[in-house]
């Protein structure tokens, strides 16, 4: 080989081995075989020489090319397996040992946010119910008095309309003081047999005491079927309250008015506050009622377009704030809209 082809191939060979970036080896490259590049120009000057040197050394100089071609070929592949090595390195993680993570009810203060205890019940009872085989329903918390009252066989001056007093806008809607609005509401979008539940918050004109607010939560269930009893009633509460408190309630039921059943029932339940001995939550009676219910009245099923001489319906609404207190041992019902976090995270 020439002294030329030698201490090009010396130098090349120098350069490229110390190379650790994809850009330097770009640049070798172009400063070796590029245009004006040092072998292509040894090349090019091959014409000059006589055709015997031109044949030895155009040989070397082919060879050299080539054996340079490869070393910058494979430096550039352990060039790049190096940089991919780096991030496999940097973004790897063992999910193995990543800390365990505490249900949220064991999370210490912070200021993450947090499920309200409502909505806990809520989701608990969402999960009941459509488990068997109910539909959850939505309505306006700013309602018509048709939804709310007319229609559920609230005359317009119906003694009952003053049970439920609430908050009236100019253009004759008022706040809706229970989810049975969304009874008839159902019944116009559904066609029977169905089973919906409608969560959602309700208001009244009311005196606040430990177990009552102006703003609480109901939830509303209603199925509508041929030959429906309170036989069918009464199972779908025991089946609720078993999965809610996971152990067996004590519970009575009495006689309740509502204009729209008919029958109508109150279902209290033993206070779990004072285990029944009474409390102000439960008014010194040792019974806190949960969930009023009974059999769709005929001329609610009219309202709804049904004919009830083919269709019956049960209802209930249950009150979650107080189903929630119950569950808890929560004493006072204002804690849930006070804004205490302490209180929150307890949940
Ligand atoms: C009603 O609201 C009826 N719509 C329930 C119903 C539905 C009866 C279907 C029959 C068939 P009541 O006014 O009793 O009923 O309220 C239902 C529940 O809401 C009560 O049992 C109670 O748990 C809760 N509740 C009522 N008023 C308040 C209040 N001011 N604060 C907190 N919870 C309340």
């Amino acid at each position: 080989m020439s002294i030329d082809l030698k201490s090009l191939r010396d130098e090349a060979i120098r350069a490229m081995t110390v190379t650790n970036t994809e850009e330097e080896l770009e640049n070798l490259r172009v400063e070796y075989f590029g245009k004006k590049g040092k072998l292509t120009n040894q090349l090019k000057a091959l014409k000059d020489l006589t055709p015997d040197e031109r044949a030895r050394t155009g040989k070397e100089a082919n060879e050299l090319k080539a054996e340079l071609e490869n070393l910058l070929e494979s430096r550039r592949r352990k060039v790049k397996e190096a940089y991919f090595n780096e991030i496999a390195r940097k973004e790897h993680y063992d999910p193995t040992v990543i800390p365990g993570k505490f249900p949220q009810s064991y999370l210490p203060h912070t200021d993450a946010g947090h499920i309200h205890p409502i909505s806990i019940m809520q989701q608990k009872l969402e999960n009941i119910f459509t488990s068997m085989g109910f539909s959850i329903m939505d309505g306006p918390q700013v309602e018509t008095d048709f939804f709310n009252f007319g229609a559920l066989n609230f005359t317009d001056d119906h003694p009952a309309r003053e049970m439920q007093d609430t908050f009236y806008t100019g253009d004759s809607h008022l706040l809706r003081t229970h989810t049975s609005a969304v009874q008839v509401r159902s019944m116009q979008k559904l066609r029977p047999p169905m089973r919906v539940v409608a969560p959602g918050r309700v208001f009244r004109y009311e005196e606040i005491d430990a177990s009552h607010e102006h703003t609480f939560y109901q939830m509303e269930g209603m199925i509508i079927d041929r030959e429906i009893s309170t036989a069918n009633l009464i199972h779908t509460m025991k089946t609720l309250l078993a999965g809610i408190f996971e152990k067996e309630v004590e519970v009575r039921l009495r006689p309740g008015y509502f204009p729209f059943v008919e029958p109508g029932f109150e279902l209290d339940m033993q206070c779990s506050i004072c285990g029944g001995k009474g409390c102000p939550v439960c008014k010194n009676s040792g019974w806190v009622e949960v969930l009023p219910c009974g059999l769709v009245h005929p001329n609610v099923l009219k309202a709804g377009g049904l004919d009830p001489t083919q269709w019956q319906g049960a209802a209930f609404g249950l009150g979650l704030n107080r189903l929630v207190m119950m569950h808890y041992a929560i004493e006072d019902i204002r804690h849930f809209q006070n804004l205490n976090t302490d209180f929150l995270f307890q949940f």
